[in-house]
């Protein structure tokens, strides 16, 4: 619901006063992994006293039910369907309804997360309004995948060097924007970070019950099944562990090559044993009870959803593509191998769960990974002192 639907007083009475300065918040609302970092960050930011304005084409998937009277708050892009306009126009509509929050709420900063559309409607908010500061968050697929399009390659870069400040989230991401756009501008790594208070081991065995039996391995994937995460393999990974010890294969997420990999599955013999869960915000429930995660892509800045179930004591087997390493250390919390290698990590998986002893030293490494170099105390602080430099206050 836009702020302009409260009462506005709730702000201006004394006892409400934020904290300098205000923020924007740009972000893909759906399960994908830009849009589950903007709302994690946008909470513990409001949490920290500041006044945070989410800004989206719908409610942001884990801003659900987050939402207390001094915010964040939520504005819903507005959009104007015309018969002579082909296809809808997001970075204007964005950049409109960003101009109404700047304006209105006297926005200092706007936190533009994914380069487009976000950045570039960011920056169009900026011109329009010569007032707020424009931070980009780049998160992967944006520079390797949509700014290497031809259609999108000038807008990206130029969205990437016109902003204020910008950060991705791996070191590996900073040099590949480096390499495809030739930008030469500082970017700021900063982490993701994951609440590992949330995300933690569950014990209770009535939980796991619902998905399988005390003997079996419980395996878990999580995406937006998109090709570049190579969700087939998954299931080739899951069907050789399956055919040497028992186990249970869940599929979290929805996406284009669902029905493929539900296909893969029924054609391996493996789909008694696999289930297709679809996306729900409380993932830690089910990371919370599995045994190994798989994360298969050709291309990661960083894996998310892989530090996630770090948290929850979950060594992972992964490729070593992109950022993948910066979290996944090889022998020590996961094991890492070439994109596409499919035995090696059915090898590998099956290395953890046979063993009892590299199972449990994995999942505890796994999760003092996750504590010691991901947790929010540690990250969230990044972000706040470079909205503090970028608003002139430090
Ligand atoms: O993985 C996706 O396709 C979703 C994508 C997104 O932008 O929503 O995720 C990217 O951002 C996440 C959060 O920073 C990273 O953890 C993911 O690694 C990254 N995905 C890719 O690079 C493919």
């Amino acid at each position: 619901m836009p702020f302009s639907e409260h009462s506005p007083d709730l702000l201006s009475s004394p006892g409400a006063r934020s904290l300098s300065p205000k923020i924007a918040v740009l972000c893909h609302t759906g399960a994908g992994g830009s849009g589950v970092v903007a709302t994690e960050l946008g909470l513990k930011v409001a949490a920290a006293g500041h006044e945070v304005h989410f800004i989206g084409t719908a409610m942001p998937f884990r801003l659900t039910g987050c939402q207390g009277l001094r915010g964040p708050y939520f504005h819903q892009v507005s959009n104007f369907a015309y018969a002579l306009f082909e296809q809808p126009f997001p970075e204007l509509s964005a950049a409109n309804t960003l101009t109404e929050v700047i304006l209105e709420h006297g926005v200092d900063l706007t936190h533009a997360h994914y380069a487009i559309p976000h950045a570039s409607a960011a920056l169009h908010a900026r011109s329009i309004t010569r007032r707020t500061k424009v931070m980009t968050t780049l998160h992967g697929t944006d520079v390797t995948l949509v700014g290497t399009d031809p259609a999108f390659r000038h807008t990206t870069r130029h969205a990437i060097e016109q902003s204020d400040h910008v950060t991705a989230v791996s070191h590996s991401l900073a040099e590949e924007t480096r390499a495809v756009f030739g930008v030469e501008r500082p970017i700021e790594v900063i982490y993701n970070f994951v609440d590992s208070d949330r995300f933690q081991r569950i014990t209770d065995p009535g939980v796991r019950a619902r998905f399988a039996h005390p003997e079996e391995a419980l395996i878990v994937h999580v995406s937006n099944f998109r090709p570049i995460k190579r969700v087939e393999d998954v299931v080739q990974i899951f069907a050789r562990i399956a055919s040497e010890i028992p186990a249970r294969l869940l599929m979290i997420g929805d996406g284009p090559e669902r029905a493929r990999a539900f296909e893969l599955a029924r054609e391996l013999g493996v789909i008694g044993r696999t289930q297709f869960l679809g996306s729900f915000p409380d993932v830690q429930t089910v990371l919370g009870i599995s045994d190994l995660f798989l994360l298969t892509s050709s291309h990661e800045s960083f894996g998310l959803a892989a530090l996630e179930a770090m948290s929850c004591e979950v060594p992972v087997v992964a490729t070593n593509a992109g950022g993948i390493p910066e979290v996944v250390e090889h022998g020590v919390n996961g094991f890492l191998s070439a994109v596409g290698d499919v035995d090696d990590m059915a090898h590998n998986a099956l290395r953890i769960l046979r063993d009892q002893a590299t199972y449990q030293r994995m999942g505890q490494a796994a999760r003092r990974t996750a504590v010691d170099r991901f947790h929010p105390s540690l990250i969230v602080p990044q972000y706040l002192a470079a909205y503090r430099r970028l608003a002139g206050e430090d």
